[in-house]
C-alpha cells in the first residue's frame, strides 16, 4: 500500500488538505483507498507557529515514486504552496510516507519517509486507516505511536468527502 502524509498551517487549513485529496484522486493514475480524518497537531521542529491540521491518505497508484512525487508537488503548486523556511508555516505539503515496500534514498526522494516513524502527527492518522498492519520494522503505527514522542494530536474532523469537483 502506498501512503501520502498531508498538512497545513497556514490559511484555510480544512479546505487546503481537501483540495490537495481532490487534486490527486483526480489524477488518473491514482485511486483513493482510504483517508483518514482530520487531527489539530501541535507543530514539530520549530515550534513557534500555529497549529497544523494533518492528515494520512492510501491510494493505488501506475506512477512510479518519482511520478508520484511529481504528481504531489504540483497539486503543492497549485495550491499555492508558500515556505518561507524549512521548518516553518507553510500552505500545504504532501509528502510520501511509505510506497509498498520500496526503501530507496536519492537526492530528491527517501522511503520509507525518513522521519515519519517518529511523529505523532503522521502516526495517529496513519494508525487510523492501515489498522495493525506492519509498516516500519515489522511494527504497526500502534506499535510505532508506543515510542513516539508525546507531542500533541487531538481528534478535529471526519475528512471532506473527496469529490471530483475541484
Ligand atoms: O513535515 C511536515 C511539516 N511539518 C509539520 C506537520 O505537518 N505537522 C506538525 N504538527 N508539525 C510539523 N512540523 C513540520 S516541519
Amino acid at each position: 500500500m502506498i501512503y501520502l502524509g498531508l498538512g497545513s498551517n497556514l490559511g484555510d487549513r480544512e479546505s487546503t488538505i481537501c483540495r490537495a485529496i481532490n487534486l490527486l484522486c483526480q489524477h488518473p493514475a491514482i485511486r483513493l483507498i482510504k483517508a483518514s480524518s482530520l487531527y489539530e497537531t501541535a507543530p514539530v521542529g520549530f515550534t513557534d507557529q500555529a497549529d497544523f491540521l494533518n492528515a494520512v491518505i492510501s491510494i493505488e497508484t501506475s506512477l512510479t515514486p518519482t511520478e508520484l512525487l511529481g504528481v504531489c508537488q504540483s497539486v503543492e503548486a497549485k495550491l499555492g504552496r508558500v515556505r518561507k523556511q524549512p521548518w516553518g508555516p507553510r500552505t500545504i505539503d504532501v509528502d510520501i510516507l511509505i510506497y509498498n515496500d520500496l526503501q530507496c534514498a536519492t537526492s530528491t526522494l527517501i522511503l520509507p519517509h525518513p522521519r515519519f516513524h517518529q511523529r505523532r502527527f503522521v502516526l495517529v492518522p496513519l494508525a487510523e486507516i492501515a489498522g495493525n498492519q506492519p509498516l516500519y520494522n515489522g511494527l504497526s503505527a500502534d506499535e510505532l505511536l508506543r515510542s513516539c514522542p508525546p507531542d500533541e494530536v487531538k481528534f478535529f474532523k471526519a475528512i471532506c468527502s473527496g469529490g471530483k469537483n475541484d
